[in-house]
């Protein structure tokens, strides 16, 4: 290992400089194939689907980051869960946590359901209520903490000691978090997940995705369908993601300060109703966030007064936090989930408030944030 610190890691681990030329940075090994020596000699590169050096030093730092051995590095978040997907098969049954990203929900609900896997949905910050969803032919708890979008936070250590009795795997979507904030596999779980596109990649202009994990089975497993089912990322953007998580932890640090401005600032605003931030005294778990993050990471949700409608004027009118979906990129963003990120599960017992705005809060200075989310919060 280069360095027990996480920062010294993110800008080292697999990124030493060239052999061949001294270059600083990891090259773009722009190649979709690689001359062998003789018939099947290779220098362990044969096709860029099945590996790609500039691949796999994203795969080695990400698996440095989150402390664990092996790392996947795929074409976006979609892509590396369809592919954690695949280690199960028709009546195998999942836990998810009621509360996640819509493309999961719609495709656990409108694809693999279909193909005969089963899911219950369940409050995941309720233990008891997890425990009863568990059935014998249950093989996986699905985990986002926190949730996306209501920020729940869930109990990763006692889920993990949960399924372990039910020797189903523990799944971890740690993309709100990221590695710097959170650490999934220290507390117990089997499987890492990310949308790289959001924190690990951090300037909004990659889409990919990752899978870490410590167990040498699953991972053997998991890199055969990482080249079997092929999501892969090209090289370009694999090294797009290694630069941006570089600056990962300054990045998470000011994300953090400035989301607990907004989250103060808001909960003492006359026009806002309710403001979800694990960070906040209010939030119902802000106790267990503090012990399981290093800081509570830069989104924040709230439901404005004046209901759905409010909601979506509020977001037309802020200047600095541009409307959009995504999040973990520098500049701000606001959303309305239930009619953006969340459509698909509109209708659904999943179903969204509509007048919940999510918040990610980037690192501009935070008197343009406070004063752009102040001017349009006065929207008549
Ligand atoms: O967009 P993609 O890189 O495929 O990642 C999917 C994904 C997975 N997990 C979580 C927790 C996510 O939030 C996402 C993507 N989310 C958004 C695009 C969004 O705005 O919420």
């Amino acid at each position: 290992m280069v360095s027990d610190h996480f920062e010294t890691r993110a800008i080292h681990v697999d990124q030493e400089p060239d052999a061949a030329t001294g270059a600083i940075i990891p090259p773009i090994y722009q190649t979709a194939t690689y001359a062998q020596e003789d018939v099947g000699i290779t220098k362990g590169y044969d096709y860029s689907r099945t590996a790609n050096p500039t691949r796999t030093a994203l795969e080695q730092c990400l698996a440095s980051l989150e402390s664990g051995d092996h790392g996947l590095a795929f074409a976006s978040g979609m892509g590396a869960i369809t592919t954690v997907m695949f280690l199960f098969k028709s009546g195998d049954h999942v836990v998810v946590c009621d509360d996640a990203y819509g493309g999961t929900y719609r495709l656990f609900r409108r694809i693999l359901e279909s193909y005969g896997l089963e899911f219950t949905f369940v409050d995941m910050t309720d233990l008891a209520a997890t425990e009863r969803a568990i059935r014998p032919n249950t093989k996986m708890l699905w985990i986002e903490t926190p949730t996306n979008p209501l920020l729940k936070v869930v109990n990763i250590a006692a889920l993990a000691v949960l399924g372990k009795e039910q020797s189903a795997l523990i799944v971890v979507d740690n993309t709100f978090a990221s590695p710097y904030l959170q650490q999934p596999l220290a507390l117990g779980a089997d499987i890492v997940v990310h949308s790289t596109t959001k924190y690990l990649g951090g300037h909004s202009d990659v889409v990919g995705g990752a899978i870490i994990t410590s167990n040498d089975k699953v991972f053997e497993r998991l890199k055969f369908l990482q080249n079997a089912a092929g999501a892969v990322p090209g090289p370009f953007d694999c090294w797009l993601v290694l630069r941006g998580a570089k600056t990962l932890a300054l990045r998470m640090d000011r994300h953090s300060e400035n989301a607990i401005r907004v989250a103060h600032f808001l909960e003492s605003h006359p026009r806002v109703t309710r403001v979800i931030y694990p960070g906040l005294e209010s939030h119902p778990q802000h106790e267990l966030a503090r012990k399981q993050m290093r800081a509570f990471g830069g989104m924040v949700s709230f439901i404005p007064k004046g209901g759905a409608e409010q909601a979506r004027k509020i977001a037309r009118a802020t200047r600095l936090f541009t409307l959009g979906e995504s999040l973990g990129g520098v500049e701000s963003l606001i959303e309305v989930p239930s009619a953006m990120t969340h459509l698909s599960v509109q209708g659904s017992p999943l179903e969204v408030d509509p007048a919940l705005i999510r918040l990610s809060v980037g690192i501009e200075h935070h008197e343009d944030l406070l004063a752009d989310l102040a001017q349009a919060l006065d929207q008549e």
